[in-house]
């Protein structure tokens, strides 16, 4: 075969693979295993030697991991961090090793940034303000207290941080609204079912649950049910994520709105890989298009759903 041709770009000349070293968060939700599907597909089809490595949502094993593909000496390591902070060191590791580094989906807080070429992912903040912005127009005519409850992700992780804060800043601009318990379920059903189980003993006047991914909505809608009352109706559901599960409970009216974030990150990574590998400049930060859904529309897309 021609090996010089340009569109053969995934291969070094001497037909020498790319090697992607990928840590990957967990296999917590919906969302991350439709992310590691589409990691894993990218992958492939890009001819890359993927070299996948689970943390089960521990940052201890992220480090590892990225310890690993800096003796194995890989082209290039791309990871999801579980929690913000706490990676100068590692990341330093891997710059004097002289591998670039790729987030994907989560960022670090760290303040030099020459530690990584990219960060791929979502803008969580903004997910938290659409969720904040429907529920702000639901309740616009409020004349008592509106109760929510809220189920936050990961503690620690970016989208747990930035989905809290983007929907505090817009809820606030009403005083009726009012998050009276907010708890991590880290980003699971069964946390979130839980959770809520714990939320619905203490607090009789749940108006609004919260969630930051399906998951968690999903195990909570289980507890709602358990104590007798209806997802949807006596308690008002928002969540994010936009999995196949979730939109069918939008559909059933069990869930009203959703926030999309999209997990389907492989062919943006393995874009980003390859230029990272050919030298090229590359965007600091790559941002992914998503959009909101009620359960109307949810029920209008479930057939289009692909994870
Ligand atoms: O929303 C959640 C998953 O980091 C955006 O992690 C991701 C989040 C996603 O567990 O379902």
């Amino acid at each position: 075969a021609s090996s010089s041709s340009t569109t053969e770009t995934t291969k070094a000349p001497e037909g020498k693979k790319i090697t992607l070293g990928f840590s990957q968060v967990g296999a917590e939700s919906g969302w991350r295993t439709a992310n590691t599907q589409s990691i894993q597909d990218s992958a492939k089809e890009a001819g890359y030697d993927l070299k996948f490595s689970d943390a089960q949502q521990k940052q201890e094993n992220q480090i590892k991991a990225i310890r690993t593909f800096i003796q194995q000496k890989v082209d290039v390591i791309a990871f999801s961090p579980v929690v913000e902070s706490g990676w100068d060191t590692v990341l330093k590791e891997a710059k004097d090793a002289g591998i670039p580094v790729i987030l994907t989906d989560r960022a670090v807080d760290s303040t030099d940034t020459s530690l990584y070429e990219t960060f791929i992912g979502s803008d969580f903040v903004e997910e938290g303000r659409r969720a904040g912005t429907w529920l702000v127009e639901q309740f616009k005519d409020a004349t008592e207290d509106v109760n929510i409850v809220e189920l936050q992700g990961t503690t620690g992780s970016a989208p747990a941080n930035d989905r809290k804060s983007g929907f505090d800043e817009i809820i606030s601009s009403n005083p009726k609204l009012k998050v009276i318990a907010s708890q991590t379920g880290d980003f699971t059903r069964a946390k979130g079912k839980e959770v809520m189980q714990a939320f619905l003993k203490a607090n009789p006047d749940i108006d609004v649950l919260y969630a930051h991914n399906d998951d968690m909505a999903l195990g909570a809608i289980q507890a709602i049910e358990a104590a007798g009352l209806k997802p949807g109706e006596d308690i008002i559901i928002i969540s994010v994520d936009g999995v196949k599960d979730g939109f069918i409970a939008a559909s059933e009216g069990k869930i009203n709105f959703i926030v999309e974030c999209n997990p389907l990150l492989g062919p943006q990574l393995m874009e980003a890989v390859q230029a990272v590998v050919d030298g090229k400049e590359i965007e600091k930060r790559i941002v992914t298009e998503e959009g909101v859904f009620t359960s109307e529309d949810a029920k209008r897309e479930l057939p289009n759903r692909k994870y």
